[in-house]
C-alpha cells in the first residue's frame, strides 16, 4: 500500500486553478469571479435589518430610522427574517422527505422501486403501531408510506418520531411549546407569523424557528432517511474514493448532483446495465463511471460505494474537467450556473424535477412511475454524448483519496459492539460507545455538518477543525458537504487514525474504523439525532448533558439553519462559522446564543475565527464532561 498522506487545501486549490484555466479558454464563468462582483455584500441584508414583507417598504433600520413604516423595530425584523429562513429550510428538507414517502408508496414487487430493507420497514411499522402480522411487505410499505404522508398534514398530535426521544426531552418540548406538530402546519404557521402585522416579538419568532426546525429533523428529514433506507438499503461500511480524480478520462462520465436518491439510485442501476456498458463501448468509451456531487452523492456513496467527485463549491469543477458527458440533477444546491457553463463544453445539463427547473438545461421529467425508463433515457443520452467530447479540453486532476463510508446508526452499533470486549452487552446497543466516552478514551464527539461558503476558505474550516478535534480524542461524525471535505482530504481513510490522540486511535484500531465517520447526506443528520438520543438513554442522562456538540463552519443554505435549530432543539450546542444574518439585533442574537437554553437546554455559538471555534468546541465538551463527573 502506498504511503498515506492527506490532500491539502492548497493542493485542491491548485487543481481548481488549473481547471479555471481551461474555463478561461472557453469563456466560462465561475463562482470565484462572481464572488468578486458581489463583494462587499449589502450591510442591511448581512445584518438582517432589511424588511420587504409588505409593499409599504422595503424598510431598512438605521440609527436615524429605528422603525419600519408599520413601527416594527429591528428585533422584530431580524427575528422574522430568521424564522422565514428557517421555514424555507424546513420546507425543503421535508418536501424531500415527502417525495421519498411517495416513492415508497409506489414501490412494488415488480416495479422499479423495491423494498430492500424489509426488517427496517417492519420495525418502523411496529414503532408506529401499524399491524404487521401476515401482511404482504408491499401492502405494509403502502400503509407506512401513507401514514408518513399524513405526518405532513394531520390535524392533531405531534410528530411520531418524537417518541424516540428520552422522556425528558419530550416533556421539555411539550412544556415549552416547541414540540413539532404536522410538518406543513409548522411551515405554514411560520409563514403566517412572519406576515405583515403578525409576530414581532423575538421570543415568539425564535421559539417557532425551533419548532419549525424540529418538524424537519424529527419529521421530514427523519422520514427521508428512514424510508430511503427501506427502499435502497440501510448503509453499511463500504469502500469508495473521493475528489475529482474519481472521474475517468476513458469512460463516459455521468455526475449525479442534488439530494433525492430516487433519481441517483436509478441512474446507478442503469449505468451498470451490461447493455448500456456495451453501448458505451460502441461509442468509443471503455465503460461508464458514475460519480456524485453534494448530498445525492453521499446517498449513493453510502449505499453503493459510488465515488464522490466533490462537494458544493466543486460542482462547476466537474464540468470544467471537459470529461463530463452529463451532469444530472434533482433538487437543491444546484448552481443555475451549470446551464451556461455546460454550454461552454459538450456536457449535457439534465434537470429532472419540476421543483428545480433551470434555463439552459434539458428537462427530463423524472417520476416514480416511469423511473426506469427515465433513467435509461438519461444514461443513453450521456453515452451518446461521449463522441462530442473535445479532447483538447479534457483535464481531470490526478487527485483522489480512499474513504470508508456508510456509517448509519445501525452500522455504528454493529461496528462498535466489537470494541469493548469486556462488557456484558453484546446485543447491539451503544453501550460500548458510552463506555468509551465515560472512560475518557474518547473525550466526546462533534457532528460536523453543512456546506461550503466562499465567505470561508472552502473546505479549510472543515478539515482543520477535524484535524484539531481528532488530535484531542474527539471523534467526528460527518454528513453533507462536510463529510465530502473530509473524504477528499483523506480523513475517511482508516490510516488517518494516526492523526488521533492515543485514546481515539486505539478505538479506531479496535473497531477498524476511520476517525471521521460518514453518516450520510444532510437529511441523514436525523441519524445523528437518533444516535444522541440512544446514547443519552444508554448513559441514563439527558441529551444536553452529553459531551457532544454540532458544528457547521462553512454553512450557507436555509436548510442548514433549519438543521441548526433542530440540533439545538434536541439539546446539543451548535457552533457556526458564518453568522445567520442576526447581528443587527442584540435581542435575537442573545436569544440564539443563550436564551434558547431556557426552552431546549442548548444554544448557538457563532465564531468566525476557525482556531477559536475549535478551542470553544473542545472547551464545551470538557465542561460537559466535568459536569457529568466523567
Ligand atoms: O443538503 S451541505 S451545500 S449539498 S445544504 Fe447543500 Fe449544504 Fe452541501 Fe446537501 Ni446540505
Ligand atoms: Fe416596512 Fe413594516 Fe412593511 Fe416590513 S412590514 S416592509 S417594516 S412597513
Amino acid at each position: 500500500m502506498s504511503e498515506f498522506k492527506l490532500t491539502t487545501v492548497e493542493e485542491m486549490e491548485a487543481a481548481t486553478n488549473r481547471l479555471l484555466e481551461t474555463g478561461a479558454k472557453v469563456g466560462a464563468d465561475a463562482w470565484q469571479y462572481r464572488v468578486k462582483n458581489q463583494t462587499p455584500h449589502c450591510k442591511f441584508g448581512e445584518t438582517g435589518v432589511c424588511c420587504r414583507i409588505c409593499a409599504m417598504g422595503p424598510c431598512r433600520i438605521t440609527p436615524k430610522a429605528p422603525r419600519g413604516i408599520c413601527g416594527c423595530d429591528v428585533h422584530g425584523i431580524v427575528g422574522r427574517n430568521y424564522l422565514k429562513f428557517t421555514a424555507g429550510g424546513a420546507a425543503t428538507h421535508s418536501d424531500h422527505g415527502r417525495e421519498i414517502c411517495h416513492t415508497l408508496y409506489e414501490s412494488a414487487a415488480d416495479g422499479d422501486y423495491k423494498v430492500k430493507d424489509p426488517e427496517k420497514l417492519i420495525r418502523i411499522a411496529k414503532e408506529w403501531g401499524i399491524e404487521t402480522e401476515g401482511k404482504d411487505i408491499y401492502d405494509l410499505a403502502h400503509e407506512v408510506a401513507y401514514t408518513g404522508l399524513m405526518e405532513y398534514g394531520k390535524p392533531f398530535g405531534y410528530q411520531r418520531f418524537m417518541e424516540r426521544l428520552p422522556e425528558h426531552t419530550q416533556e421539555l418540548w411539550k412544556k415549552n411549546e416547541v414540540a413539532p406538530r404536522a410538518i406543513d402546519r409548522e411551515v405554514a404557521t411560520s409563514m403566517h407569523m412572519t406576515h405583515m402585522g403578525c409576530s414581532s416579538l423575538p421570543e415568539a419568532l425564535i421559539k417557532q424557528s425551533i419548532r419549525a426546525g424540529l418538524c424537519d429533523g424529527w419529521g421530514g428529514s427523519m422520514m427521508g432517511t428512514e424510508f430511503s433506507d427501506v427502499l435502497f438499503g440501510t448503509p453499511k461500511p463500504v469502500d469508495t474514493e473521493a475528489n475529482l480524480g474519481v472521474m475517468n478520462a476513458d469512460n463516459v462520465n455521468i455526475v449525479v448532483h442534488g439530494h433525492d436518491p430516487s433519481l441517483s439510485e436509478m441512474i446507478c442501476e442503469y449505468a451498470d446495465d451490461p447493455e448500456m456498458i456495451a453501448y458505451a463501448k460502441e461509442m468509443g468509451a471503455k465503460g461508464i463511471t458514475v460519480s456524485g456531487v453534494c448530498c445525492t452523492s453521499n446517498e449513493v456513496a453510502m449505499r453503493r460505494g459510488i465515488p464522490m467527485a466533490g462537494n458544493f463549491l466543486q460542482q462547476e469543477n466537474v464540468v470544467l474537467t471537459g470529461a463530463c458527458e452529463a451532469i444530472v440533477v434533482d433538487v437543491q444546491c444546484i448552481f443555475p450556473a451549470l446551464g451556461p457553463l455546460s454550454k461552454c463544453f459538450h456536457t449535457k445539463f439534465i434537470t429532472t424535477s419540476p421543483v428545480a427547473q433551470m434555463p439552459d438545461s434539458e428537462f427530463i421529467r423524472f417520476n416514480a412511475k416511469t423511473a426506469g425508463e427515465n433513467a435509461k433515457a438519461i444514461v443513453k443520452m450521456a453515452v451518446e454524448n461521449f463522441k462530442n467530447r473535445k479532447p483538447e479540453l479534457v483535464h481531470i486532476p490526478d487527485m483522489k483519496q480512499k474513504a470508508t463510508v456508510g456509517y448509519s446508526l445501525e452500522a455504528i452499533v454493529k461496528t462498535l459492539d466489537g470494541v469493548t470486549n469486556t462488557q456484558v452487552d453484546q446485543t447491539g446497543t451503544l453501550k460500548p460507545l458510552w463506555d468509551c466516552v465515560a472512560a475518557g478514551v474518547i473525550r466526546g464527539a462533534v457532528a460536523m455538518v453543512g456546506c461550503n461558503n466562499p465567505k470561508v476558505r472552502p473546505d479549510y474550516a472543515h478539515i482543520e477543525l477535524m484535524k484539531y478535534l481528532l488530535k484531542h480524542d474527539i471523534i467526528i461524525v460527518a454528513s453533507g458537504c462536510s463529510a465530502q471535505a473530509a473524504a477528499k482530504a483523506g480523513l475517511m481513510d482508516k490510516r488517518a487514525k494516526d492523526l488521533c490522540g492515543a485514546g481515539l486511535k486505539r478505538v479506531c484500531e479496535l473497531a477498524d474504523i476511520p476517525p471521521v465517520l460518514h453518516m450520510g447526506s444532510c437529511v441523514d443528520i436525523s441519524r445523528m439525532m437518533n444516535l444522541v438520543s440512544e446514547l443519552a438513554k444508554v448513559g441514563g442522562v439527558n441529551i444536553s448533558q452529553l459531551p457532544v456538540v454540532g458544528c457547521a463552519p462553512e454553512w450557507m443554505s436555509e436548510k442548514a439553519v433549519s438543521i441548526g435549530n433542530y440540533v439545538i432543539g434536541t439539546g446539543i450546542d451548535t457552533f457556526l462559522g458564518v453568522d445567520p444574518y442576526v447581528s443587527g439585533s442584540s435581542e435575537v442574537a442573545e436569544l440564539l446564543t443563550n436564551g434558547t437554553r431556557q426552552w431546549v437546554e442548548a444554544a448557538f455559538t457563532v465564531e468566525k475565527d476557525i482556531e477559536q471555534l475549535g478551542i470553544k468546541m473542545r472547551d464545551r465538551i470538557e465542561e460537559k464532561r466535568a459536569a457529568l463527573g466523567v
